[in-house]
């Protein structure tokens, strides 16, 4: 058996079929608006979450930081969660692009409350930034895959709203929680001005996000993307693993769920591993040895010899995620190899 990798969703390869659908995609300069498959690609993500227009931006950080330079002018303050991946993961592209100030309001697994986003909204006054966006992100990444309840999600967005604040979902893994919820990509989509969602993560693309809105803004959207760098030219080749990702990955997205979820029961059957199994909702699992006498790095290396990737995200705390590309036997495989490792932490 080769290395599981369990680094993230993003390490996914195109399978077989997908590649089939890629080597023969029609193409054309998505500049000039003439490759067909990357029209036929944002016509179906539009239609998907019930938006207007959709369109292809290489990155995830691309489609965030597209949506927050649309949304704000400089010197304004943009509200997230203080773990999203705009302000941990974004390489503080969010200054340095558009020129805000970001405002990291806590959560609780990444997950806000209406409260604490009414509190962080600055009053209007000459001395306070405008806070003109609310990003929320679903599922939280650092929060663990977790998933904000409709209800919640609704609470927030109606603070937001009232304030007169744009609001955009950072929704990079958002089937993961359509599959998890039953609650579909157009409920979520229709809170939010703007949603992008990654292509490239459990859905298995090897590269691709997707931003929607409706027609005018998403017009905005693809000037600024090519002020970004980011106007791209016979794409279809990527636009149509995107058209495969979304007709063929979205319902299997609940066989990475029970994955996870059996890795969280398996971690939590080995003495000194701290794990939530019942937060473990999507498919991503954190987990911590406190009292490990090895440290972070010793412990990723004997895992990583025992022939188990995965990243640290603190000290002795570790994150998980289930993909395409691992099946329950490489989890039942993994666990062992995690109770041999962690047994000696
Ligand atoms: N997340 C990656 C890393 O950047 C941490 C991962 O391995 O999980 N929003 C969220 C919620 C994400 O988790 C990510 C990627 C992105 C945006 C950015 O997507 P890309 O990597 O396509 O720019």
């Amino acid at each position: 058996m080769g290395m599981i990798d369990l680094r993230s969703d993003t390490v996914t390869k195109p399978t077989p079929a997908m590649r089939e659908a890629m080597a023969h995609a029609e193409v054309g300069d998505d500049v000039y608006g003439e490759d067909p498959t990357v029209n036929r690609l944002e016509a179906m993500a539009a239609d998907l979450l019930g938006k207007e227009a959709g369109l292809f931006v290489p990155t995830g950080v691309m489609g965030n930081q597209l949506a927050i330079r649309l949304h704000t002018q400089t010197g304004d303050e943009v509200i997230v969660e203080g773990t999203a991946h705009i302000i941990r993961y974004e390489g503080g592209s969010a200054s340095s692009l558009s020129g805000v100030q970001v405002n990291c309001v806590p959560g609780e697994r990444g997950i806000l409350s209406p409260e604490a986003v009414q509190a962080a909204i600055r009053p209007r006054d000459i001395h306070n930034p405008p806070t003109t966006l609310l990003c929320l992100e679903q599922t939280h990444n650092v929060g663990g895959g977790s998933v904000y309840p409709l209800a919640t999600l609704e609470r927030v967005v109606e603070v937001g709203r009232r304030h007169g604040l744009a609001l955009h979902l950072d929704g990079a893994r958002l089937f993961n929680a359509v599959i998890k919820t039953g609650v579909s990509a157009k409920d979520h989509a229709r809170l939010f001005d703007t949603v992008s969602f990654c292509l490239s993560k459990g859905l298995g693309a090897p590269v691709g996000s997707i931003i929607v809105s409706d027609r005018e803004r998403v017009s905005r959207l693809r000037r600024l993307r090519k002020v970004f760098g980011g106007g791209m030219r016979q794409v279809g080749i990527l636009a149509s693993a995107g058209i495969y990702a979304l007709e063929h990955h979205i319902q299997r997205l609940a066989e990475d769920h029970a994955n996870a979820k059996r890795l969280a029961q398996l971690l939590s059957a080995i003495p000194g591993v701290a794990v939530d199994v019942d937060a473990t909702v999507t498919n991503i699992v954190l987990f911590k040895i406190p009292g490990a006498k090895n440290t972070t790095d010793i412990l990723l290396r004997r895992c990583r010899e025992a022939g188990v990737l995965f990243n640290a995200v603190g000290d002795r705390a570790f994150r998980l995620v289930t993909h395409l590309d691992v099946t329950a036997a490489d989890v039942e495989e993994a666990g062992k190899k995690f109770s041999a490792v962690f047994a000696a932490a």
